[in-house]
């Protein structure tokens, strides 16, 4: 019966070097299964005389109690170990602050083209919108800029591959103001007149540029007031008003400058007095008192004509500026690219 006490020291040592219940329920058939040691020495009972058979027959289930017990405690230090482990790896400190929810916030090219929009819709003017991908017809032909014009060429506009010379890019936000009076016209054309037109063009639009002060994507905000007495007067008067509003500043002058678009007869530049001096002169406006700030003009009646509205009846002006010119005005910013390195260091400010 030594036998017996050594199949239990076995037994309990094998279990105690297995730390997965699949090995431990392996190791148990080694003692307890069909062939088991501890079985075969339950069927040897059989062949014992029968004085012998009683007191043998009381070791082999003590002996397989030790064993069964031995298992138990087994198991259960396995399962106790797992649950130990779980705990310490999934441990949460409840007494840790939060990790808080980050806000998201408008990129200050999109507050000014909102600000812009805003200040517009308050004295009757809609923000219209139009593709950015665009036909040469509107963004080209429709502006008196036919076939041979040199802002056409490919190192000013980008023109989509395959698609030839018609398809491109929109290079101003133009194109959307002659979308809107082609659908404006053919709305009202079985009326006697049509109501005057006054929308906003804002935007992305596109060039073959870019180097400190040009990126190939910059946004633009045109202007469009047509009607059958819009005047010259109307433009300045809206101008001078919009500045003086956006700049939160009233003392603000705007004056006019000769120049030339294909898309106005005739056309000017917009200086406005320097937002920083007053007008005194300062480095912001090279010491001239006034900083240019939008191109315009009357609309040229060849563009009128292409959008189908009859240049004899109607007259207005549009203009065009960069709000991102403005946007480094209002905050004080004195390098474009800032905006669109999307560094959150610098964006977060505006927020
Ligand atoms: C500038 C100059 C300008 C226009 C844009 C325009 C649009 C239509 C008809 C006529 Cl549909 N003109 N737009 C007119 C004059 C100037 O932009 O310096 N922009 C940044």
């Amino acid at each position: 019966m030594q036998d017996l006490e050594r199949i239990v020291q076995e037994a309990v040592a094998l279990f105690a070097s297995i730390s997965d219940p699949a090995g431990l329920e392996q190791a148990k058939a080694r003692y307890l299964g069909k062939t088991g040691s501890l079985t075969e020495a339950m069927k040897a009972l059989g062949k014992l005389p029968s004085e012998q058979r009683r007191e043998a027959g009381r070791l082999v289930n003590e002996a397989k109690d030790a064993i069964e017990s031995g298992l138990n405690e087994r198991r259960a230090a396995i399962a106790n170990a797992k649950l130990e482990g779980r705990l310490a790896q999934e441990a949460l400190d409840v007494t840790l602050p939060g990790r808080g929810a980050s806000r998201g916030a408008l990129h200050p090219a999109t507050r000014t083209l909102e600000r812009i929009e805003r200040l517009f819709r308050s004295i009757g003017f809609e923000a219209a919108d139009g593709p950015e991908i665009e036909s040469d017809f509107h963004n080209f032909t429709a502006l008196n800029q036919p076939e041979h014009h040199p802002a056409r060429s490919m190192h000013d506009t980008f023109y989509l591959k395959g698609e030839g010379q018609n398809v491109l890019l929109r290079t101003h936000t133009s194109p959307i103001q002659v979308r809107y009076m082609q659908a404006h016209r053919e709305r009202y054309k079985d009326q006697a007149s049509m109501p005057e037109i006054r929308i906003i063009a804002p935007g992305r639009v596109y060039r073959v540029d870019s180097d400190a002060t040009h990126s190939p994507m910059f946004h633009q905000v045109e202007g469009l007031w047509i009607g059958e007495s819009v005047s010259f007067a109307d433009l300045k008067g809206v101008l001078t008003l919009f500045l003086r509003r956006f700049f939160e500043d009233d003392s603000i002058r705007t004056r006019f400058r000769p120049s030339f678009f294909p898309f106005t007869e005739p056309s000017a530049e917009v200086d406005m007095s320097c937002v920083f001096c007053g007008g005194d002169g300062c480095r912001v406006c090279s010491h001239t008192g006034w900083l240019e700030i939008a191109g315009s003009g009357q609309v040229h009646p060849n563009v009128l004509r292409h959008c189908g509205i009859d240049s004899e009846r109607y007259i207005g002006f549009a203009f065009g500026m960069g709000p991102d010119r403005l946007t480094m005005l209002r905050y004080g910013i004195n390098d474009l690219r800032l905006f669109y390195d999307g560094d959150l260091r610098f964006l977060s400010q505006f927020a």
